[in-house]
């Protein structure tokens, strides 16, 4: 399974096609309507979440109601765009008219892929960088995040995403009765933690980030339940999960870091406090009696909880911008302010979701290779009954 996204931040649409998905799998718009909503709350965006309300539209792939296992093809319009038709049109204009309606970015964001995409494509002008650069992009990643879920969710694996830590304020580490109880919890807080104590003094750093016109980060984590244990490889880089997990997770706009289980941790502990002790049960099969490896041995799935975290820089974007140099006259020059989000850690975490949901799904299917989604139903059942059994 693959999926490729197309759209600029302030363009007509988001674009994304989605290959490999079975046949026979039950999907609405709904389902991706309701993750597209979670990734637009969180407490610290900005104006932009106004503008929008992000809707799918399934162009291709889905008749009444069940995937057809033919490219699915996700549209979610911009609703900025009819204030962006000129700046972003695509066709060509006027030399004179260009100075007046071009919006040019000229000095470029420290910490931002201006520069640096200016250089490698070219472009002067640094607005052709910034607007694919965005994290509004991140919007169809969640859609394509969301069919993945749905999959995982029939085949009874259940994804939770959650904040752990904004802007230097760390929440206790979340002690819930069941995955569901984790799922609703979060949803209903404004930063999406769940940790209650921790919530006004992540709400009260976001407000003064703001006043400052500065911005935070923090650290999102994402718990997946019902994994089959075997999914993944030691038998060759490229196959294992984790690996796979980690490169996903870095590739979220403004993530730099990630880690599973103890994560960096273990660097601290001895191999005896580390490693996670084997039992076994005629109920639930092999399981281990810590999770200190978050639910990875070898590059492949035990299992036992999937458990990974992932940090979030504070977004480049200052309404207080940090000195640069303008690229035409290469003066000392503050970099240009674009409207932005003074904090983008609970919407993250909806992506970091997303993002890992993919990575299973995906993994999933071309280990269990199947066109039809009741047959893949029935093979995970299957693997499941092995692994208790072996
Ligand atoms: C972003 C800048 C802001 C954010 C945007 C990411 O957009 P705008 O420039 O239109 O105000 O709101 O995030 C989204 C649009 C989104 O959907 O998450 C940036 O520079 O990365």
């Amino acid at each position: 399974m693959r999926y490729l996204t197309a759209g600029e931040s302030h363009g007509p649409q988001l674009t994304t096609i989605i290959e490999g998905l079975p046949a026979g799998m039950p999907l609405t718009a709904e389902d991706i309507n309701a993750e597209l909503a979670r990734r637009q709350k969180g407490y610290g965006r900005g104006r932009r979440m106004q503008i929008e309300k992000d809707k799918v539209n399934i162009a291709s792939g889905v008749r009444h109601g069940y995937t057809l296992g033919s490219p699915l093809a996700l549209i979610v319009e911009n609703n900025d765009w009819k204030h962006w038709t000129k700046i972003m049109g695509i066709e060509p204009i006027e030399d004179t008219e260009i100075e007046e309606v071009k919006r040019k970015v000229s000095r470029p964001r420290p910490g931002h892929a201006d520069l640096v995409g200016g250089i490698k494509y070219g472009h002067r002008d640094m607005r052709n960088v910034l607007e694919r650069s965005s994290a509004r992009e991140t919007t169809v990643r969640v859609a394509a995040g969301a069919v993945a879920k749905k999959l995982l969710s029939l085949l009874g694996i259940e994804v939770a995403g959650h904040v752990l830590e904004i802007g230097g304020v760390k929440a206790n580490p979340p002690i819930y009765k069941n995955i569901k109880q984790l799922q609703q919890k979060t949803e209903d807080s404004p930063v999406r933690v769940f940790d209650e104590s921790a919530e006004k003094q992540m709400m009260e750093a976001i407000d003064l980030a703001k006043k400052n016109g500065d911005s935070i980060g923090g650290i999102v984590e994402v718990i997946v339940e019902g994994m089959p244990a075997g999914v993944g490889s030691y038998v060759h880089f490229d196959r294992k999960l984790d690996a796979r997990i980690a490169r996903a997770i870095v590739s979220i706009n403004a993530f730099k870091g990630v880690e599973f289980g103890l994560g960096f941790e273990m660097a601290r502990k001895p191999g005896s406090q580390v490693h996670d002790e084997i039992i076994w049960d005629e109920n639930d099969g092999y399981t281990r009696r810590t999770n200190n490896l978050g639910g990875f041995e070898g590059g492949m799935s035990t299992g036992m909880p999937i458990v990974v975290r992932g940090v979030m820089k504070p977004i480049p974007t200052l309404y207080k911008p940090l000195q640069s140099v303008d690229i035409e006259t290469k003066e000392p020059f503050t970099a240009s302010i674009e409207r932005s989000d003074s904090c983008a850690v609970p919407a993250a975490s909806v992506v970091a979701e997303a993002v890992v949901a993919w990575e299973l799904a995906t993994a999933i299917i071309e280990q269990f290779s199947s066109d039809r989604f009741d047959a893949l139903q029935k093979i995970i059942a299957e693997q499941r009954e092995y692994a208790r059994k072996f």
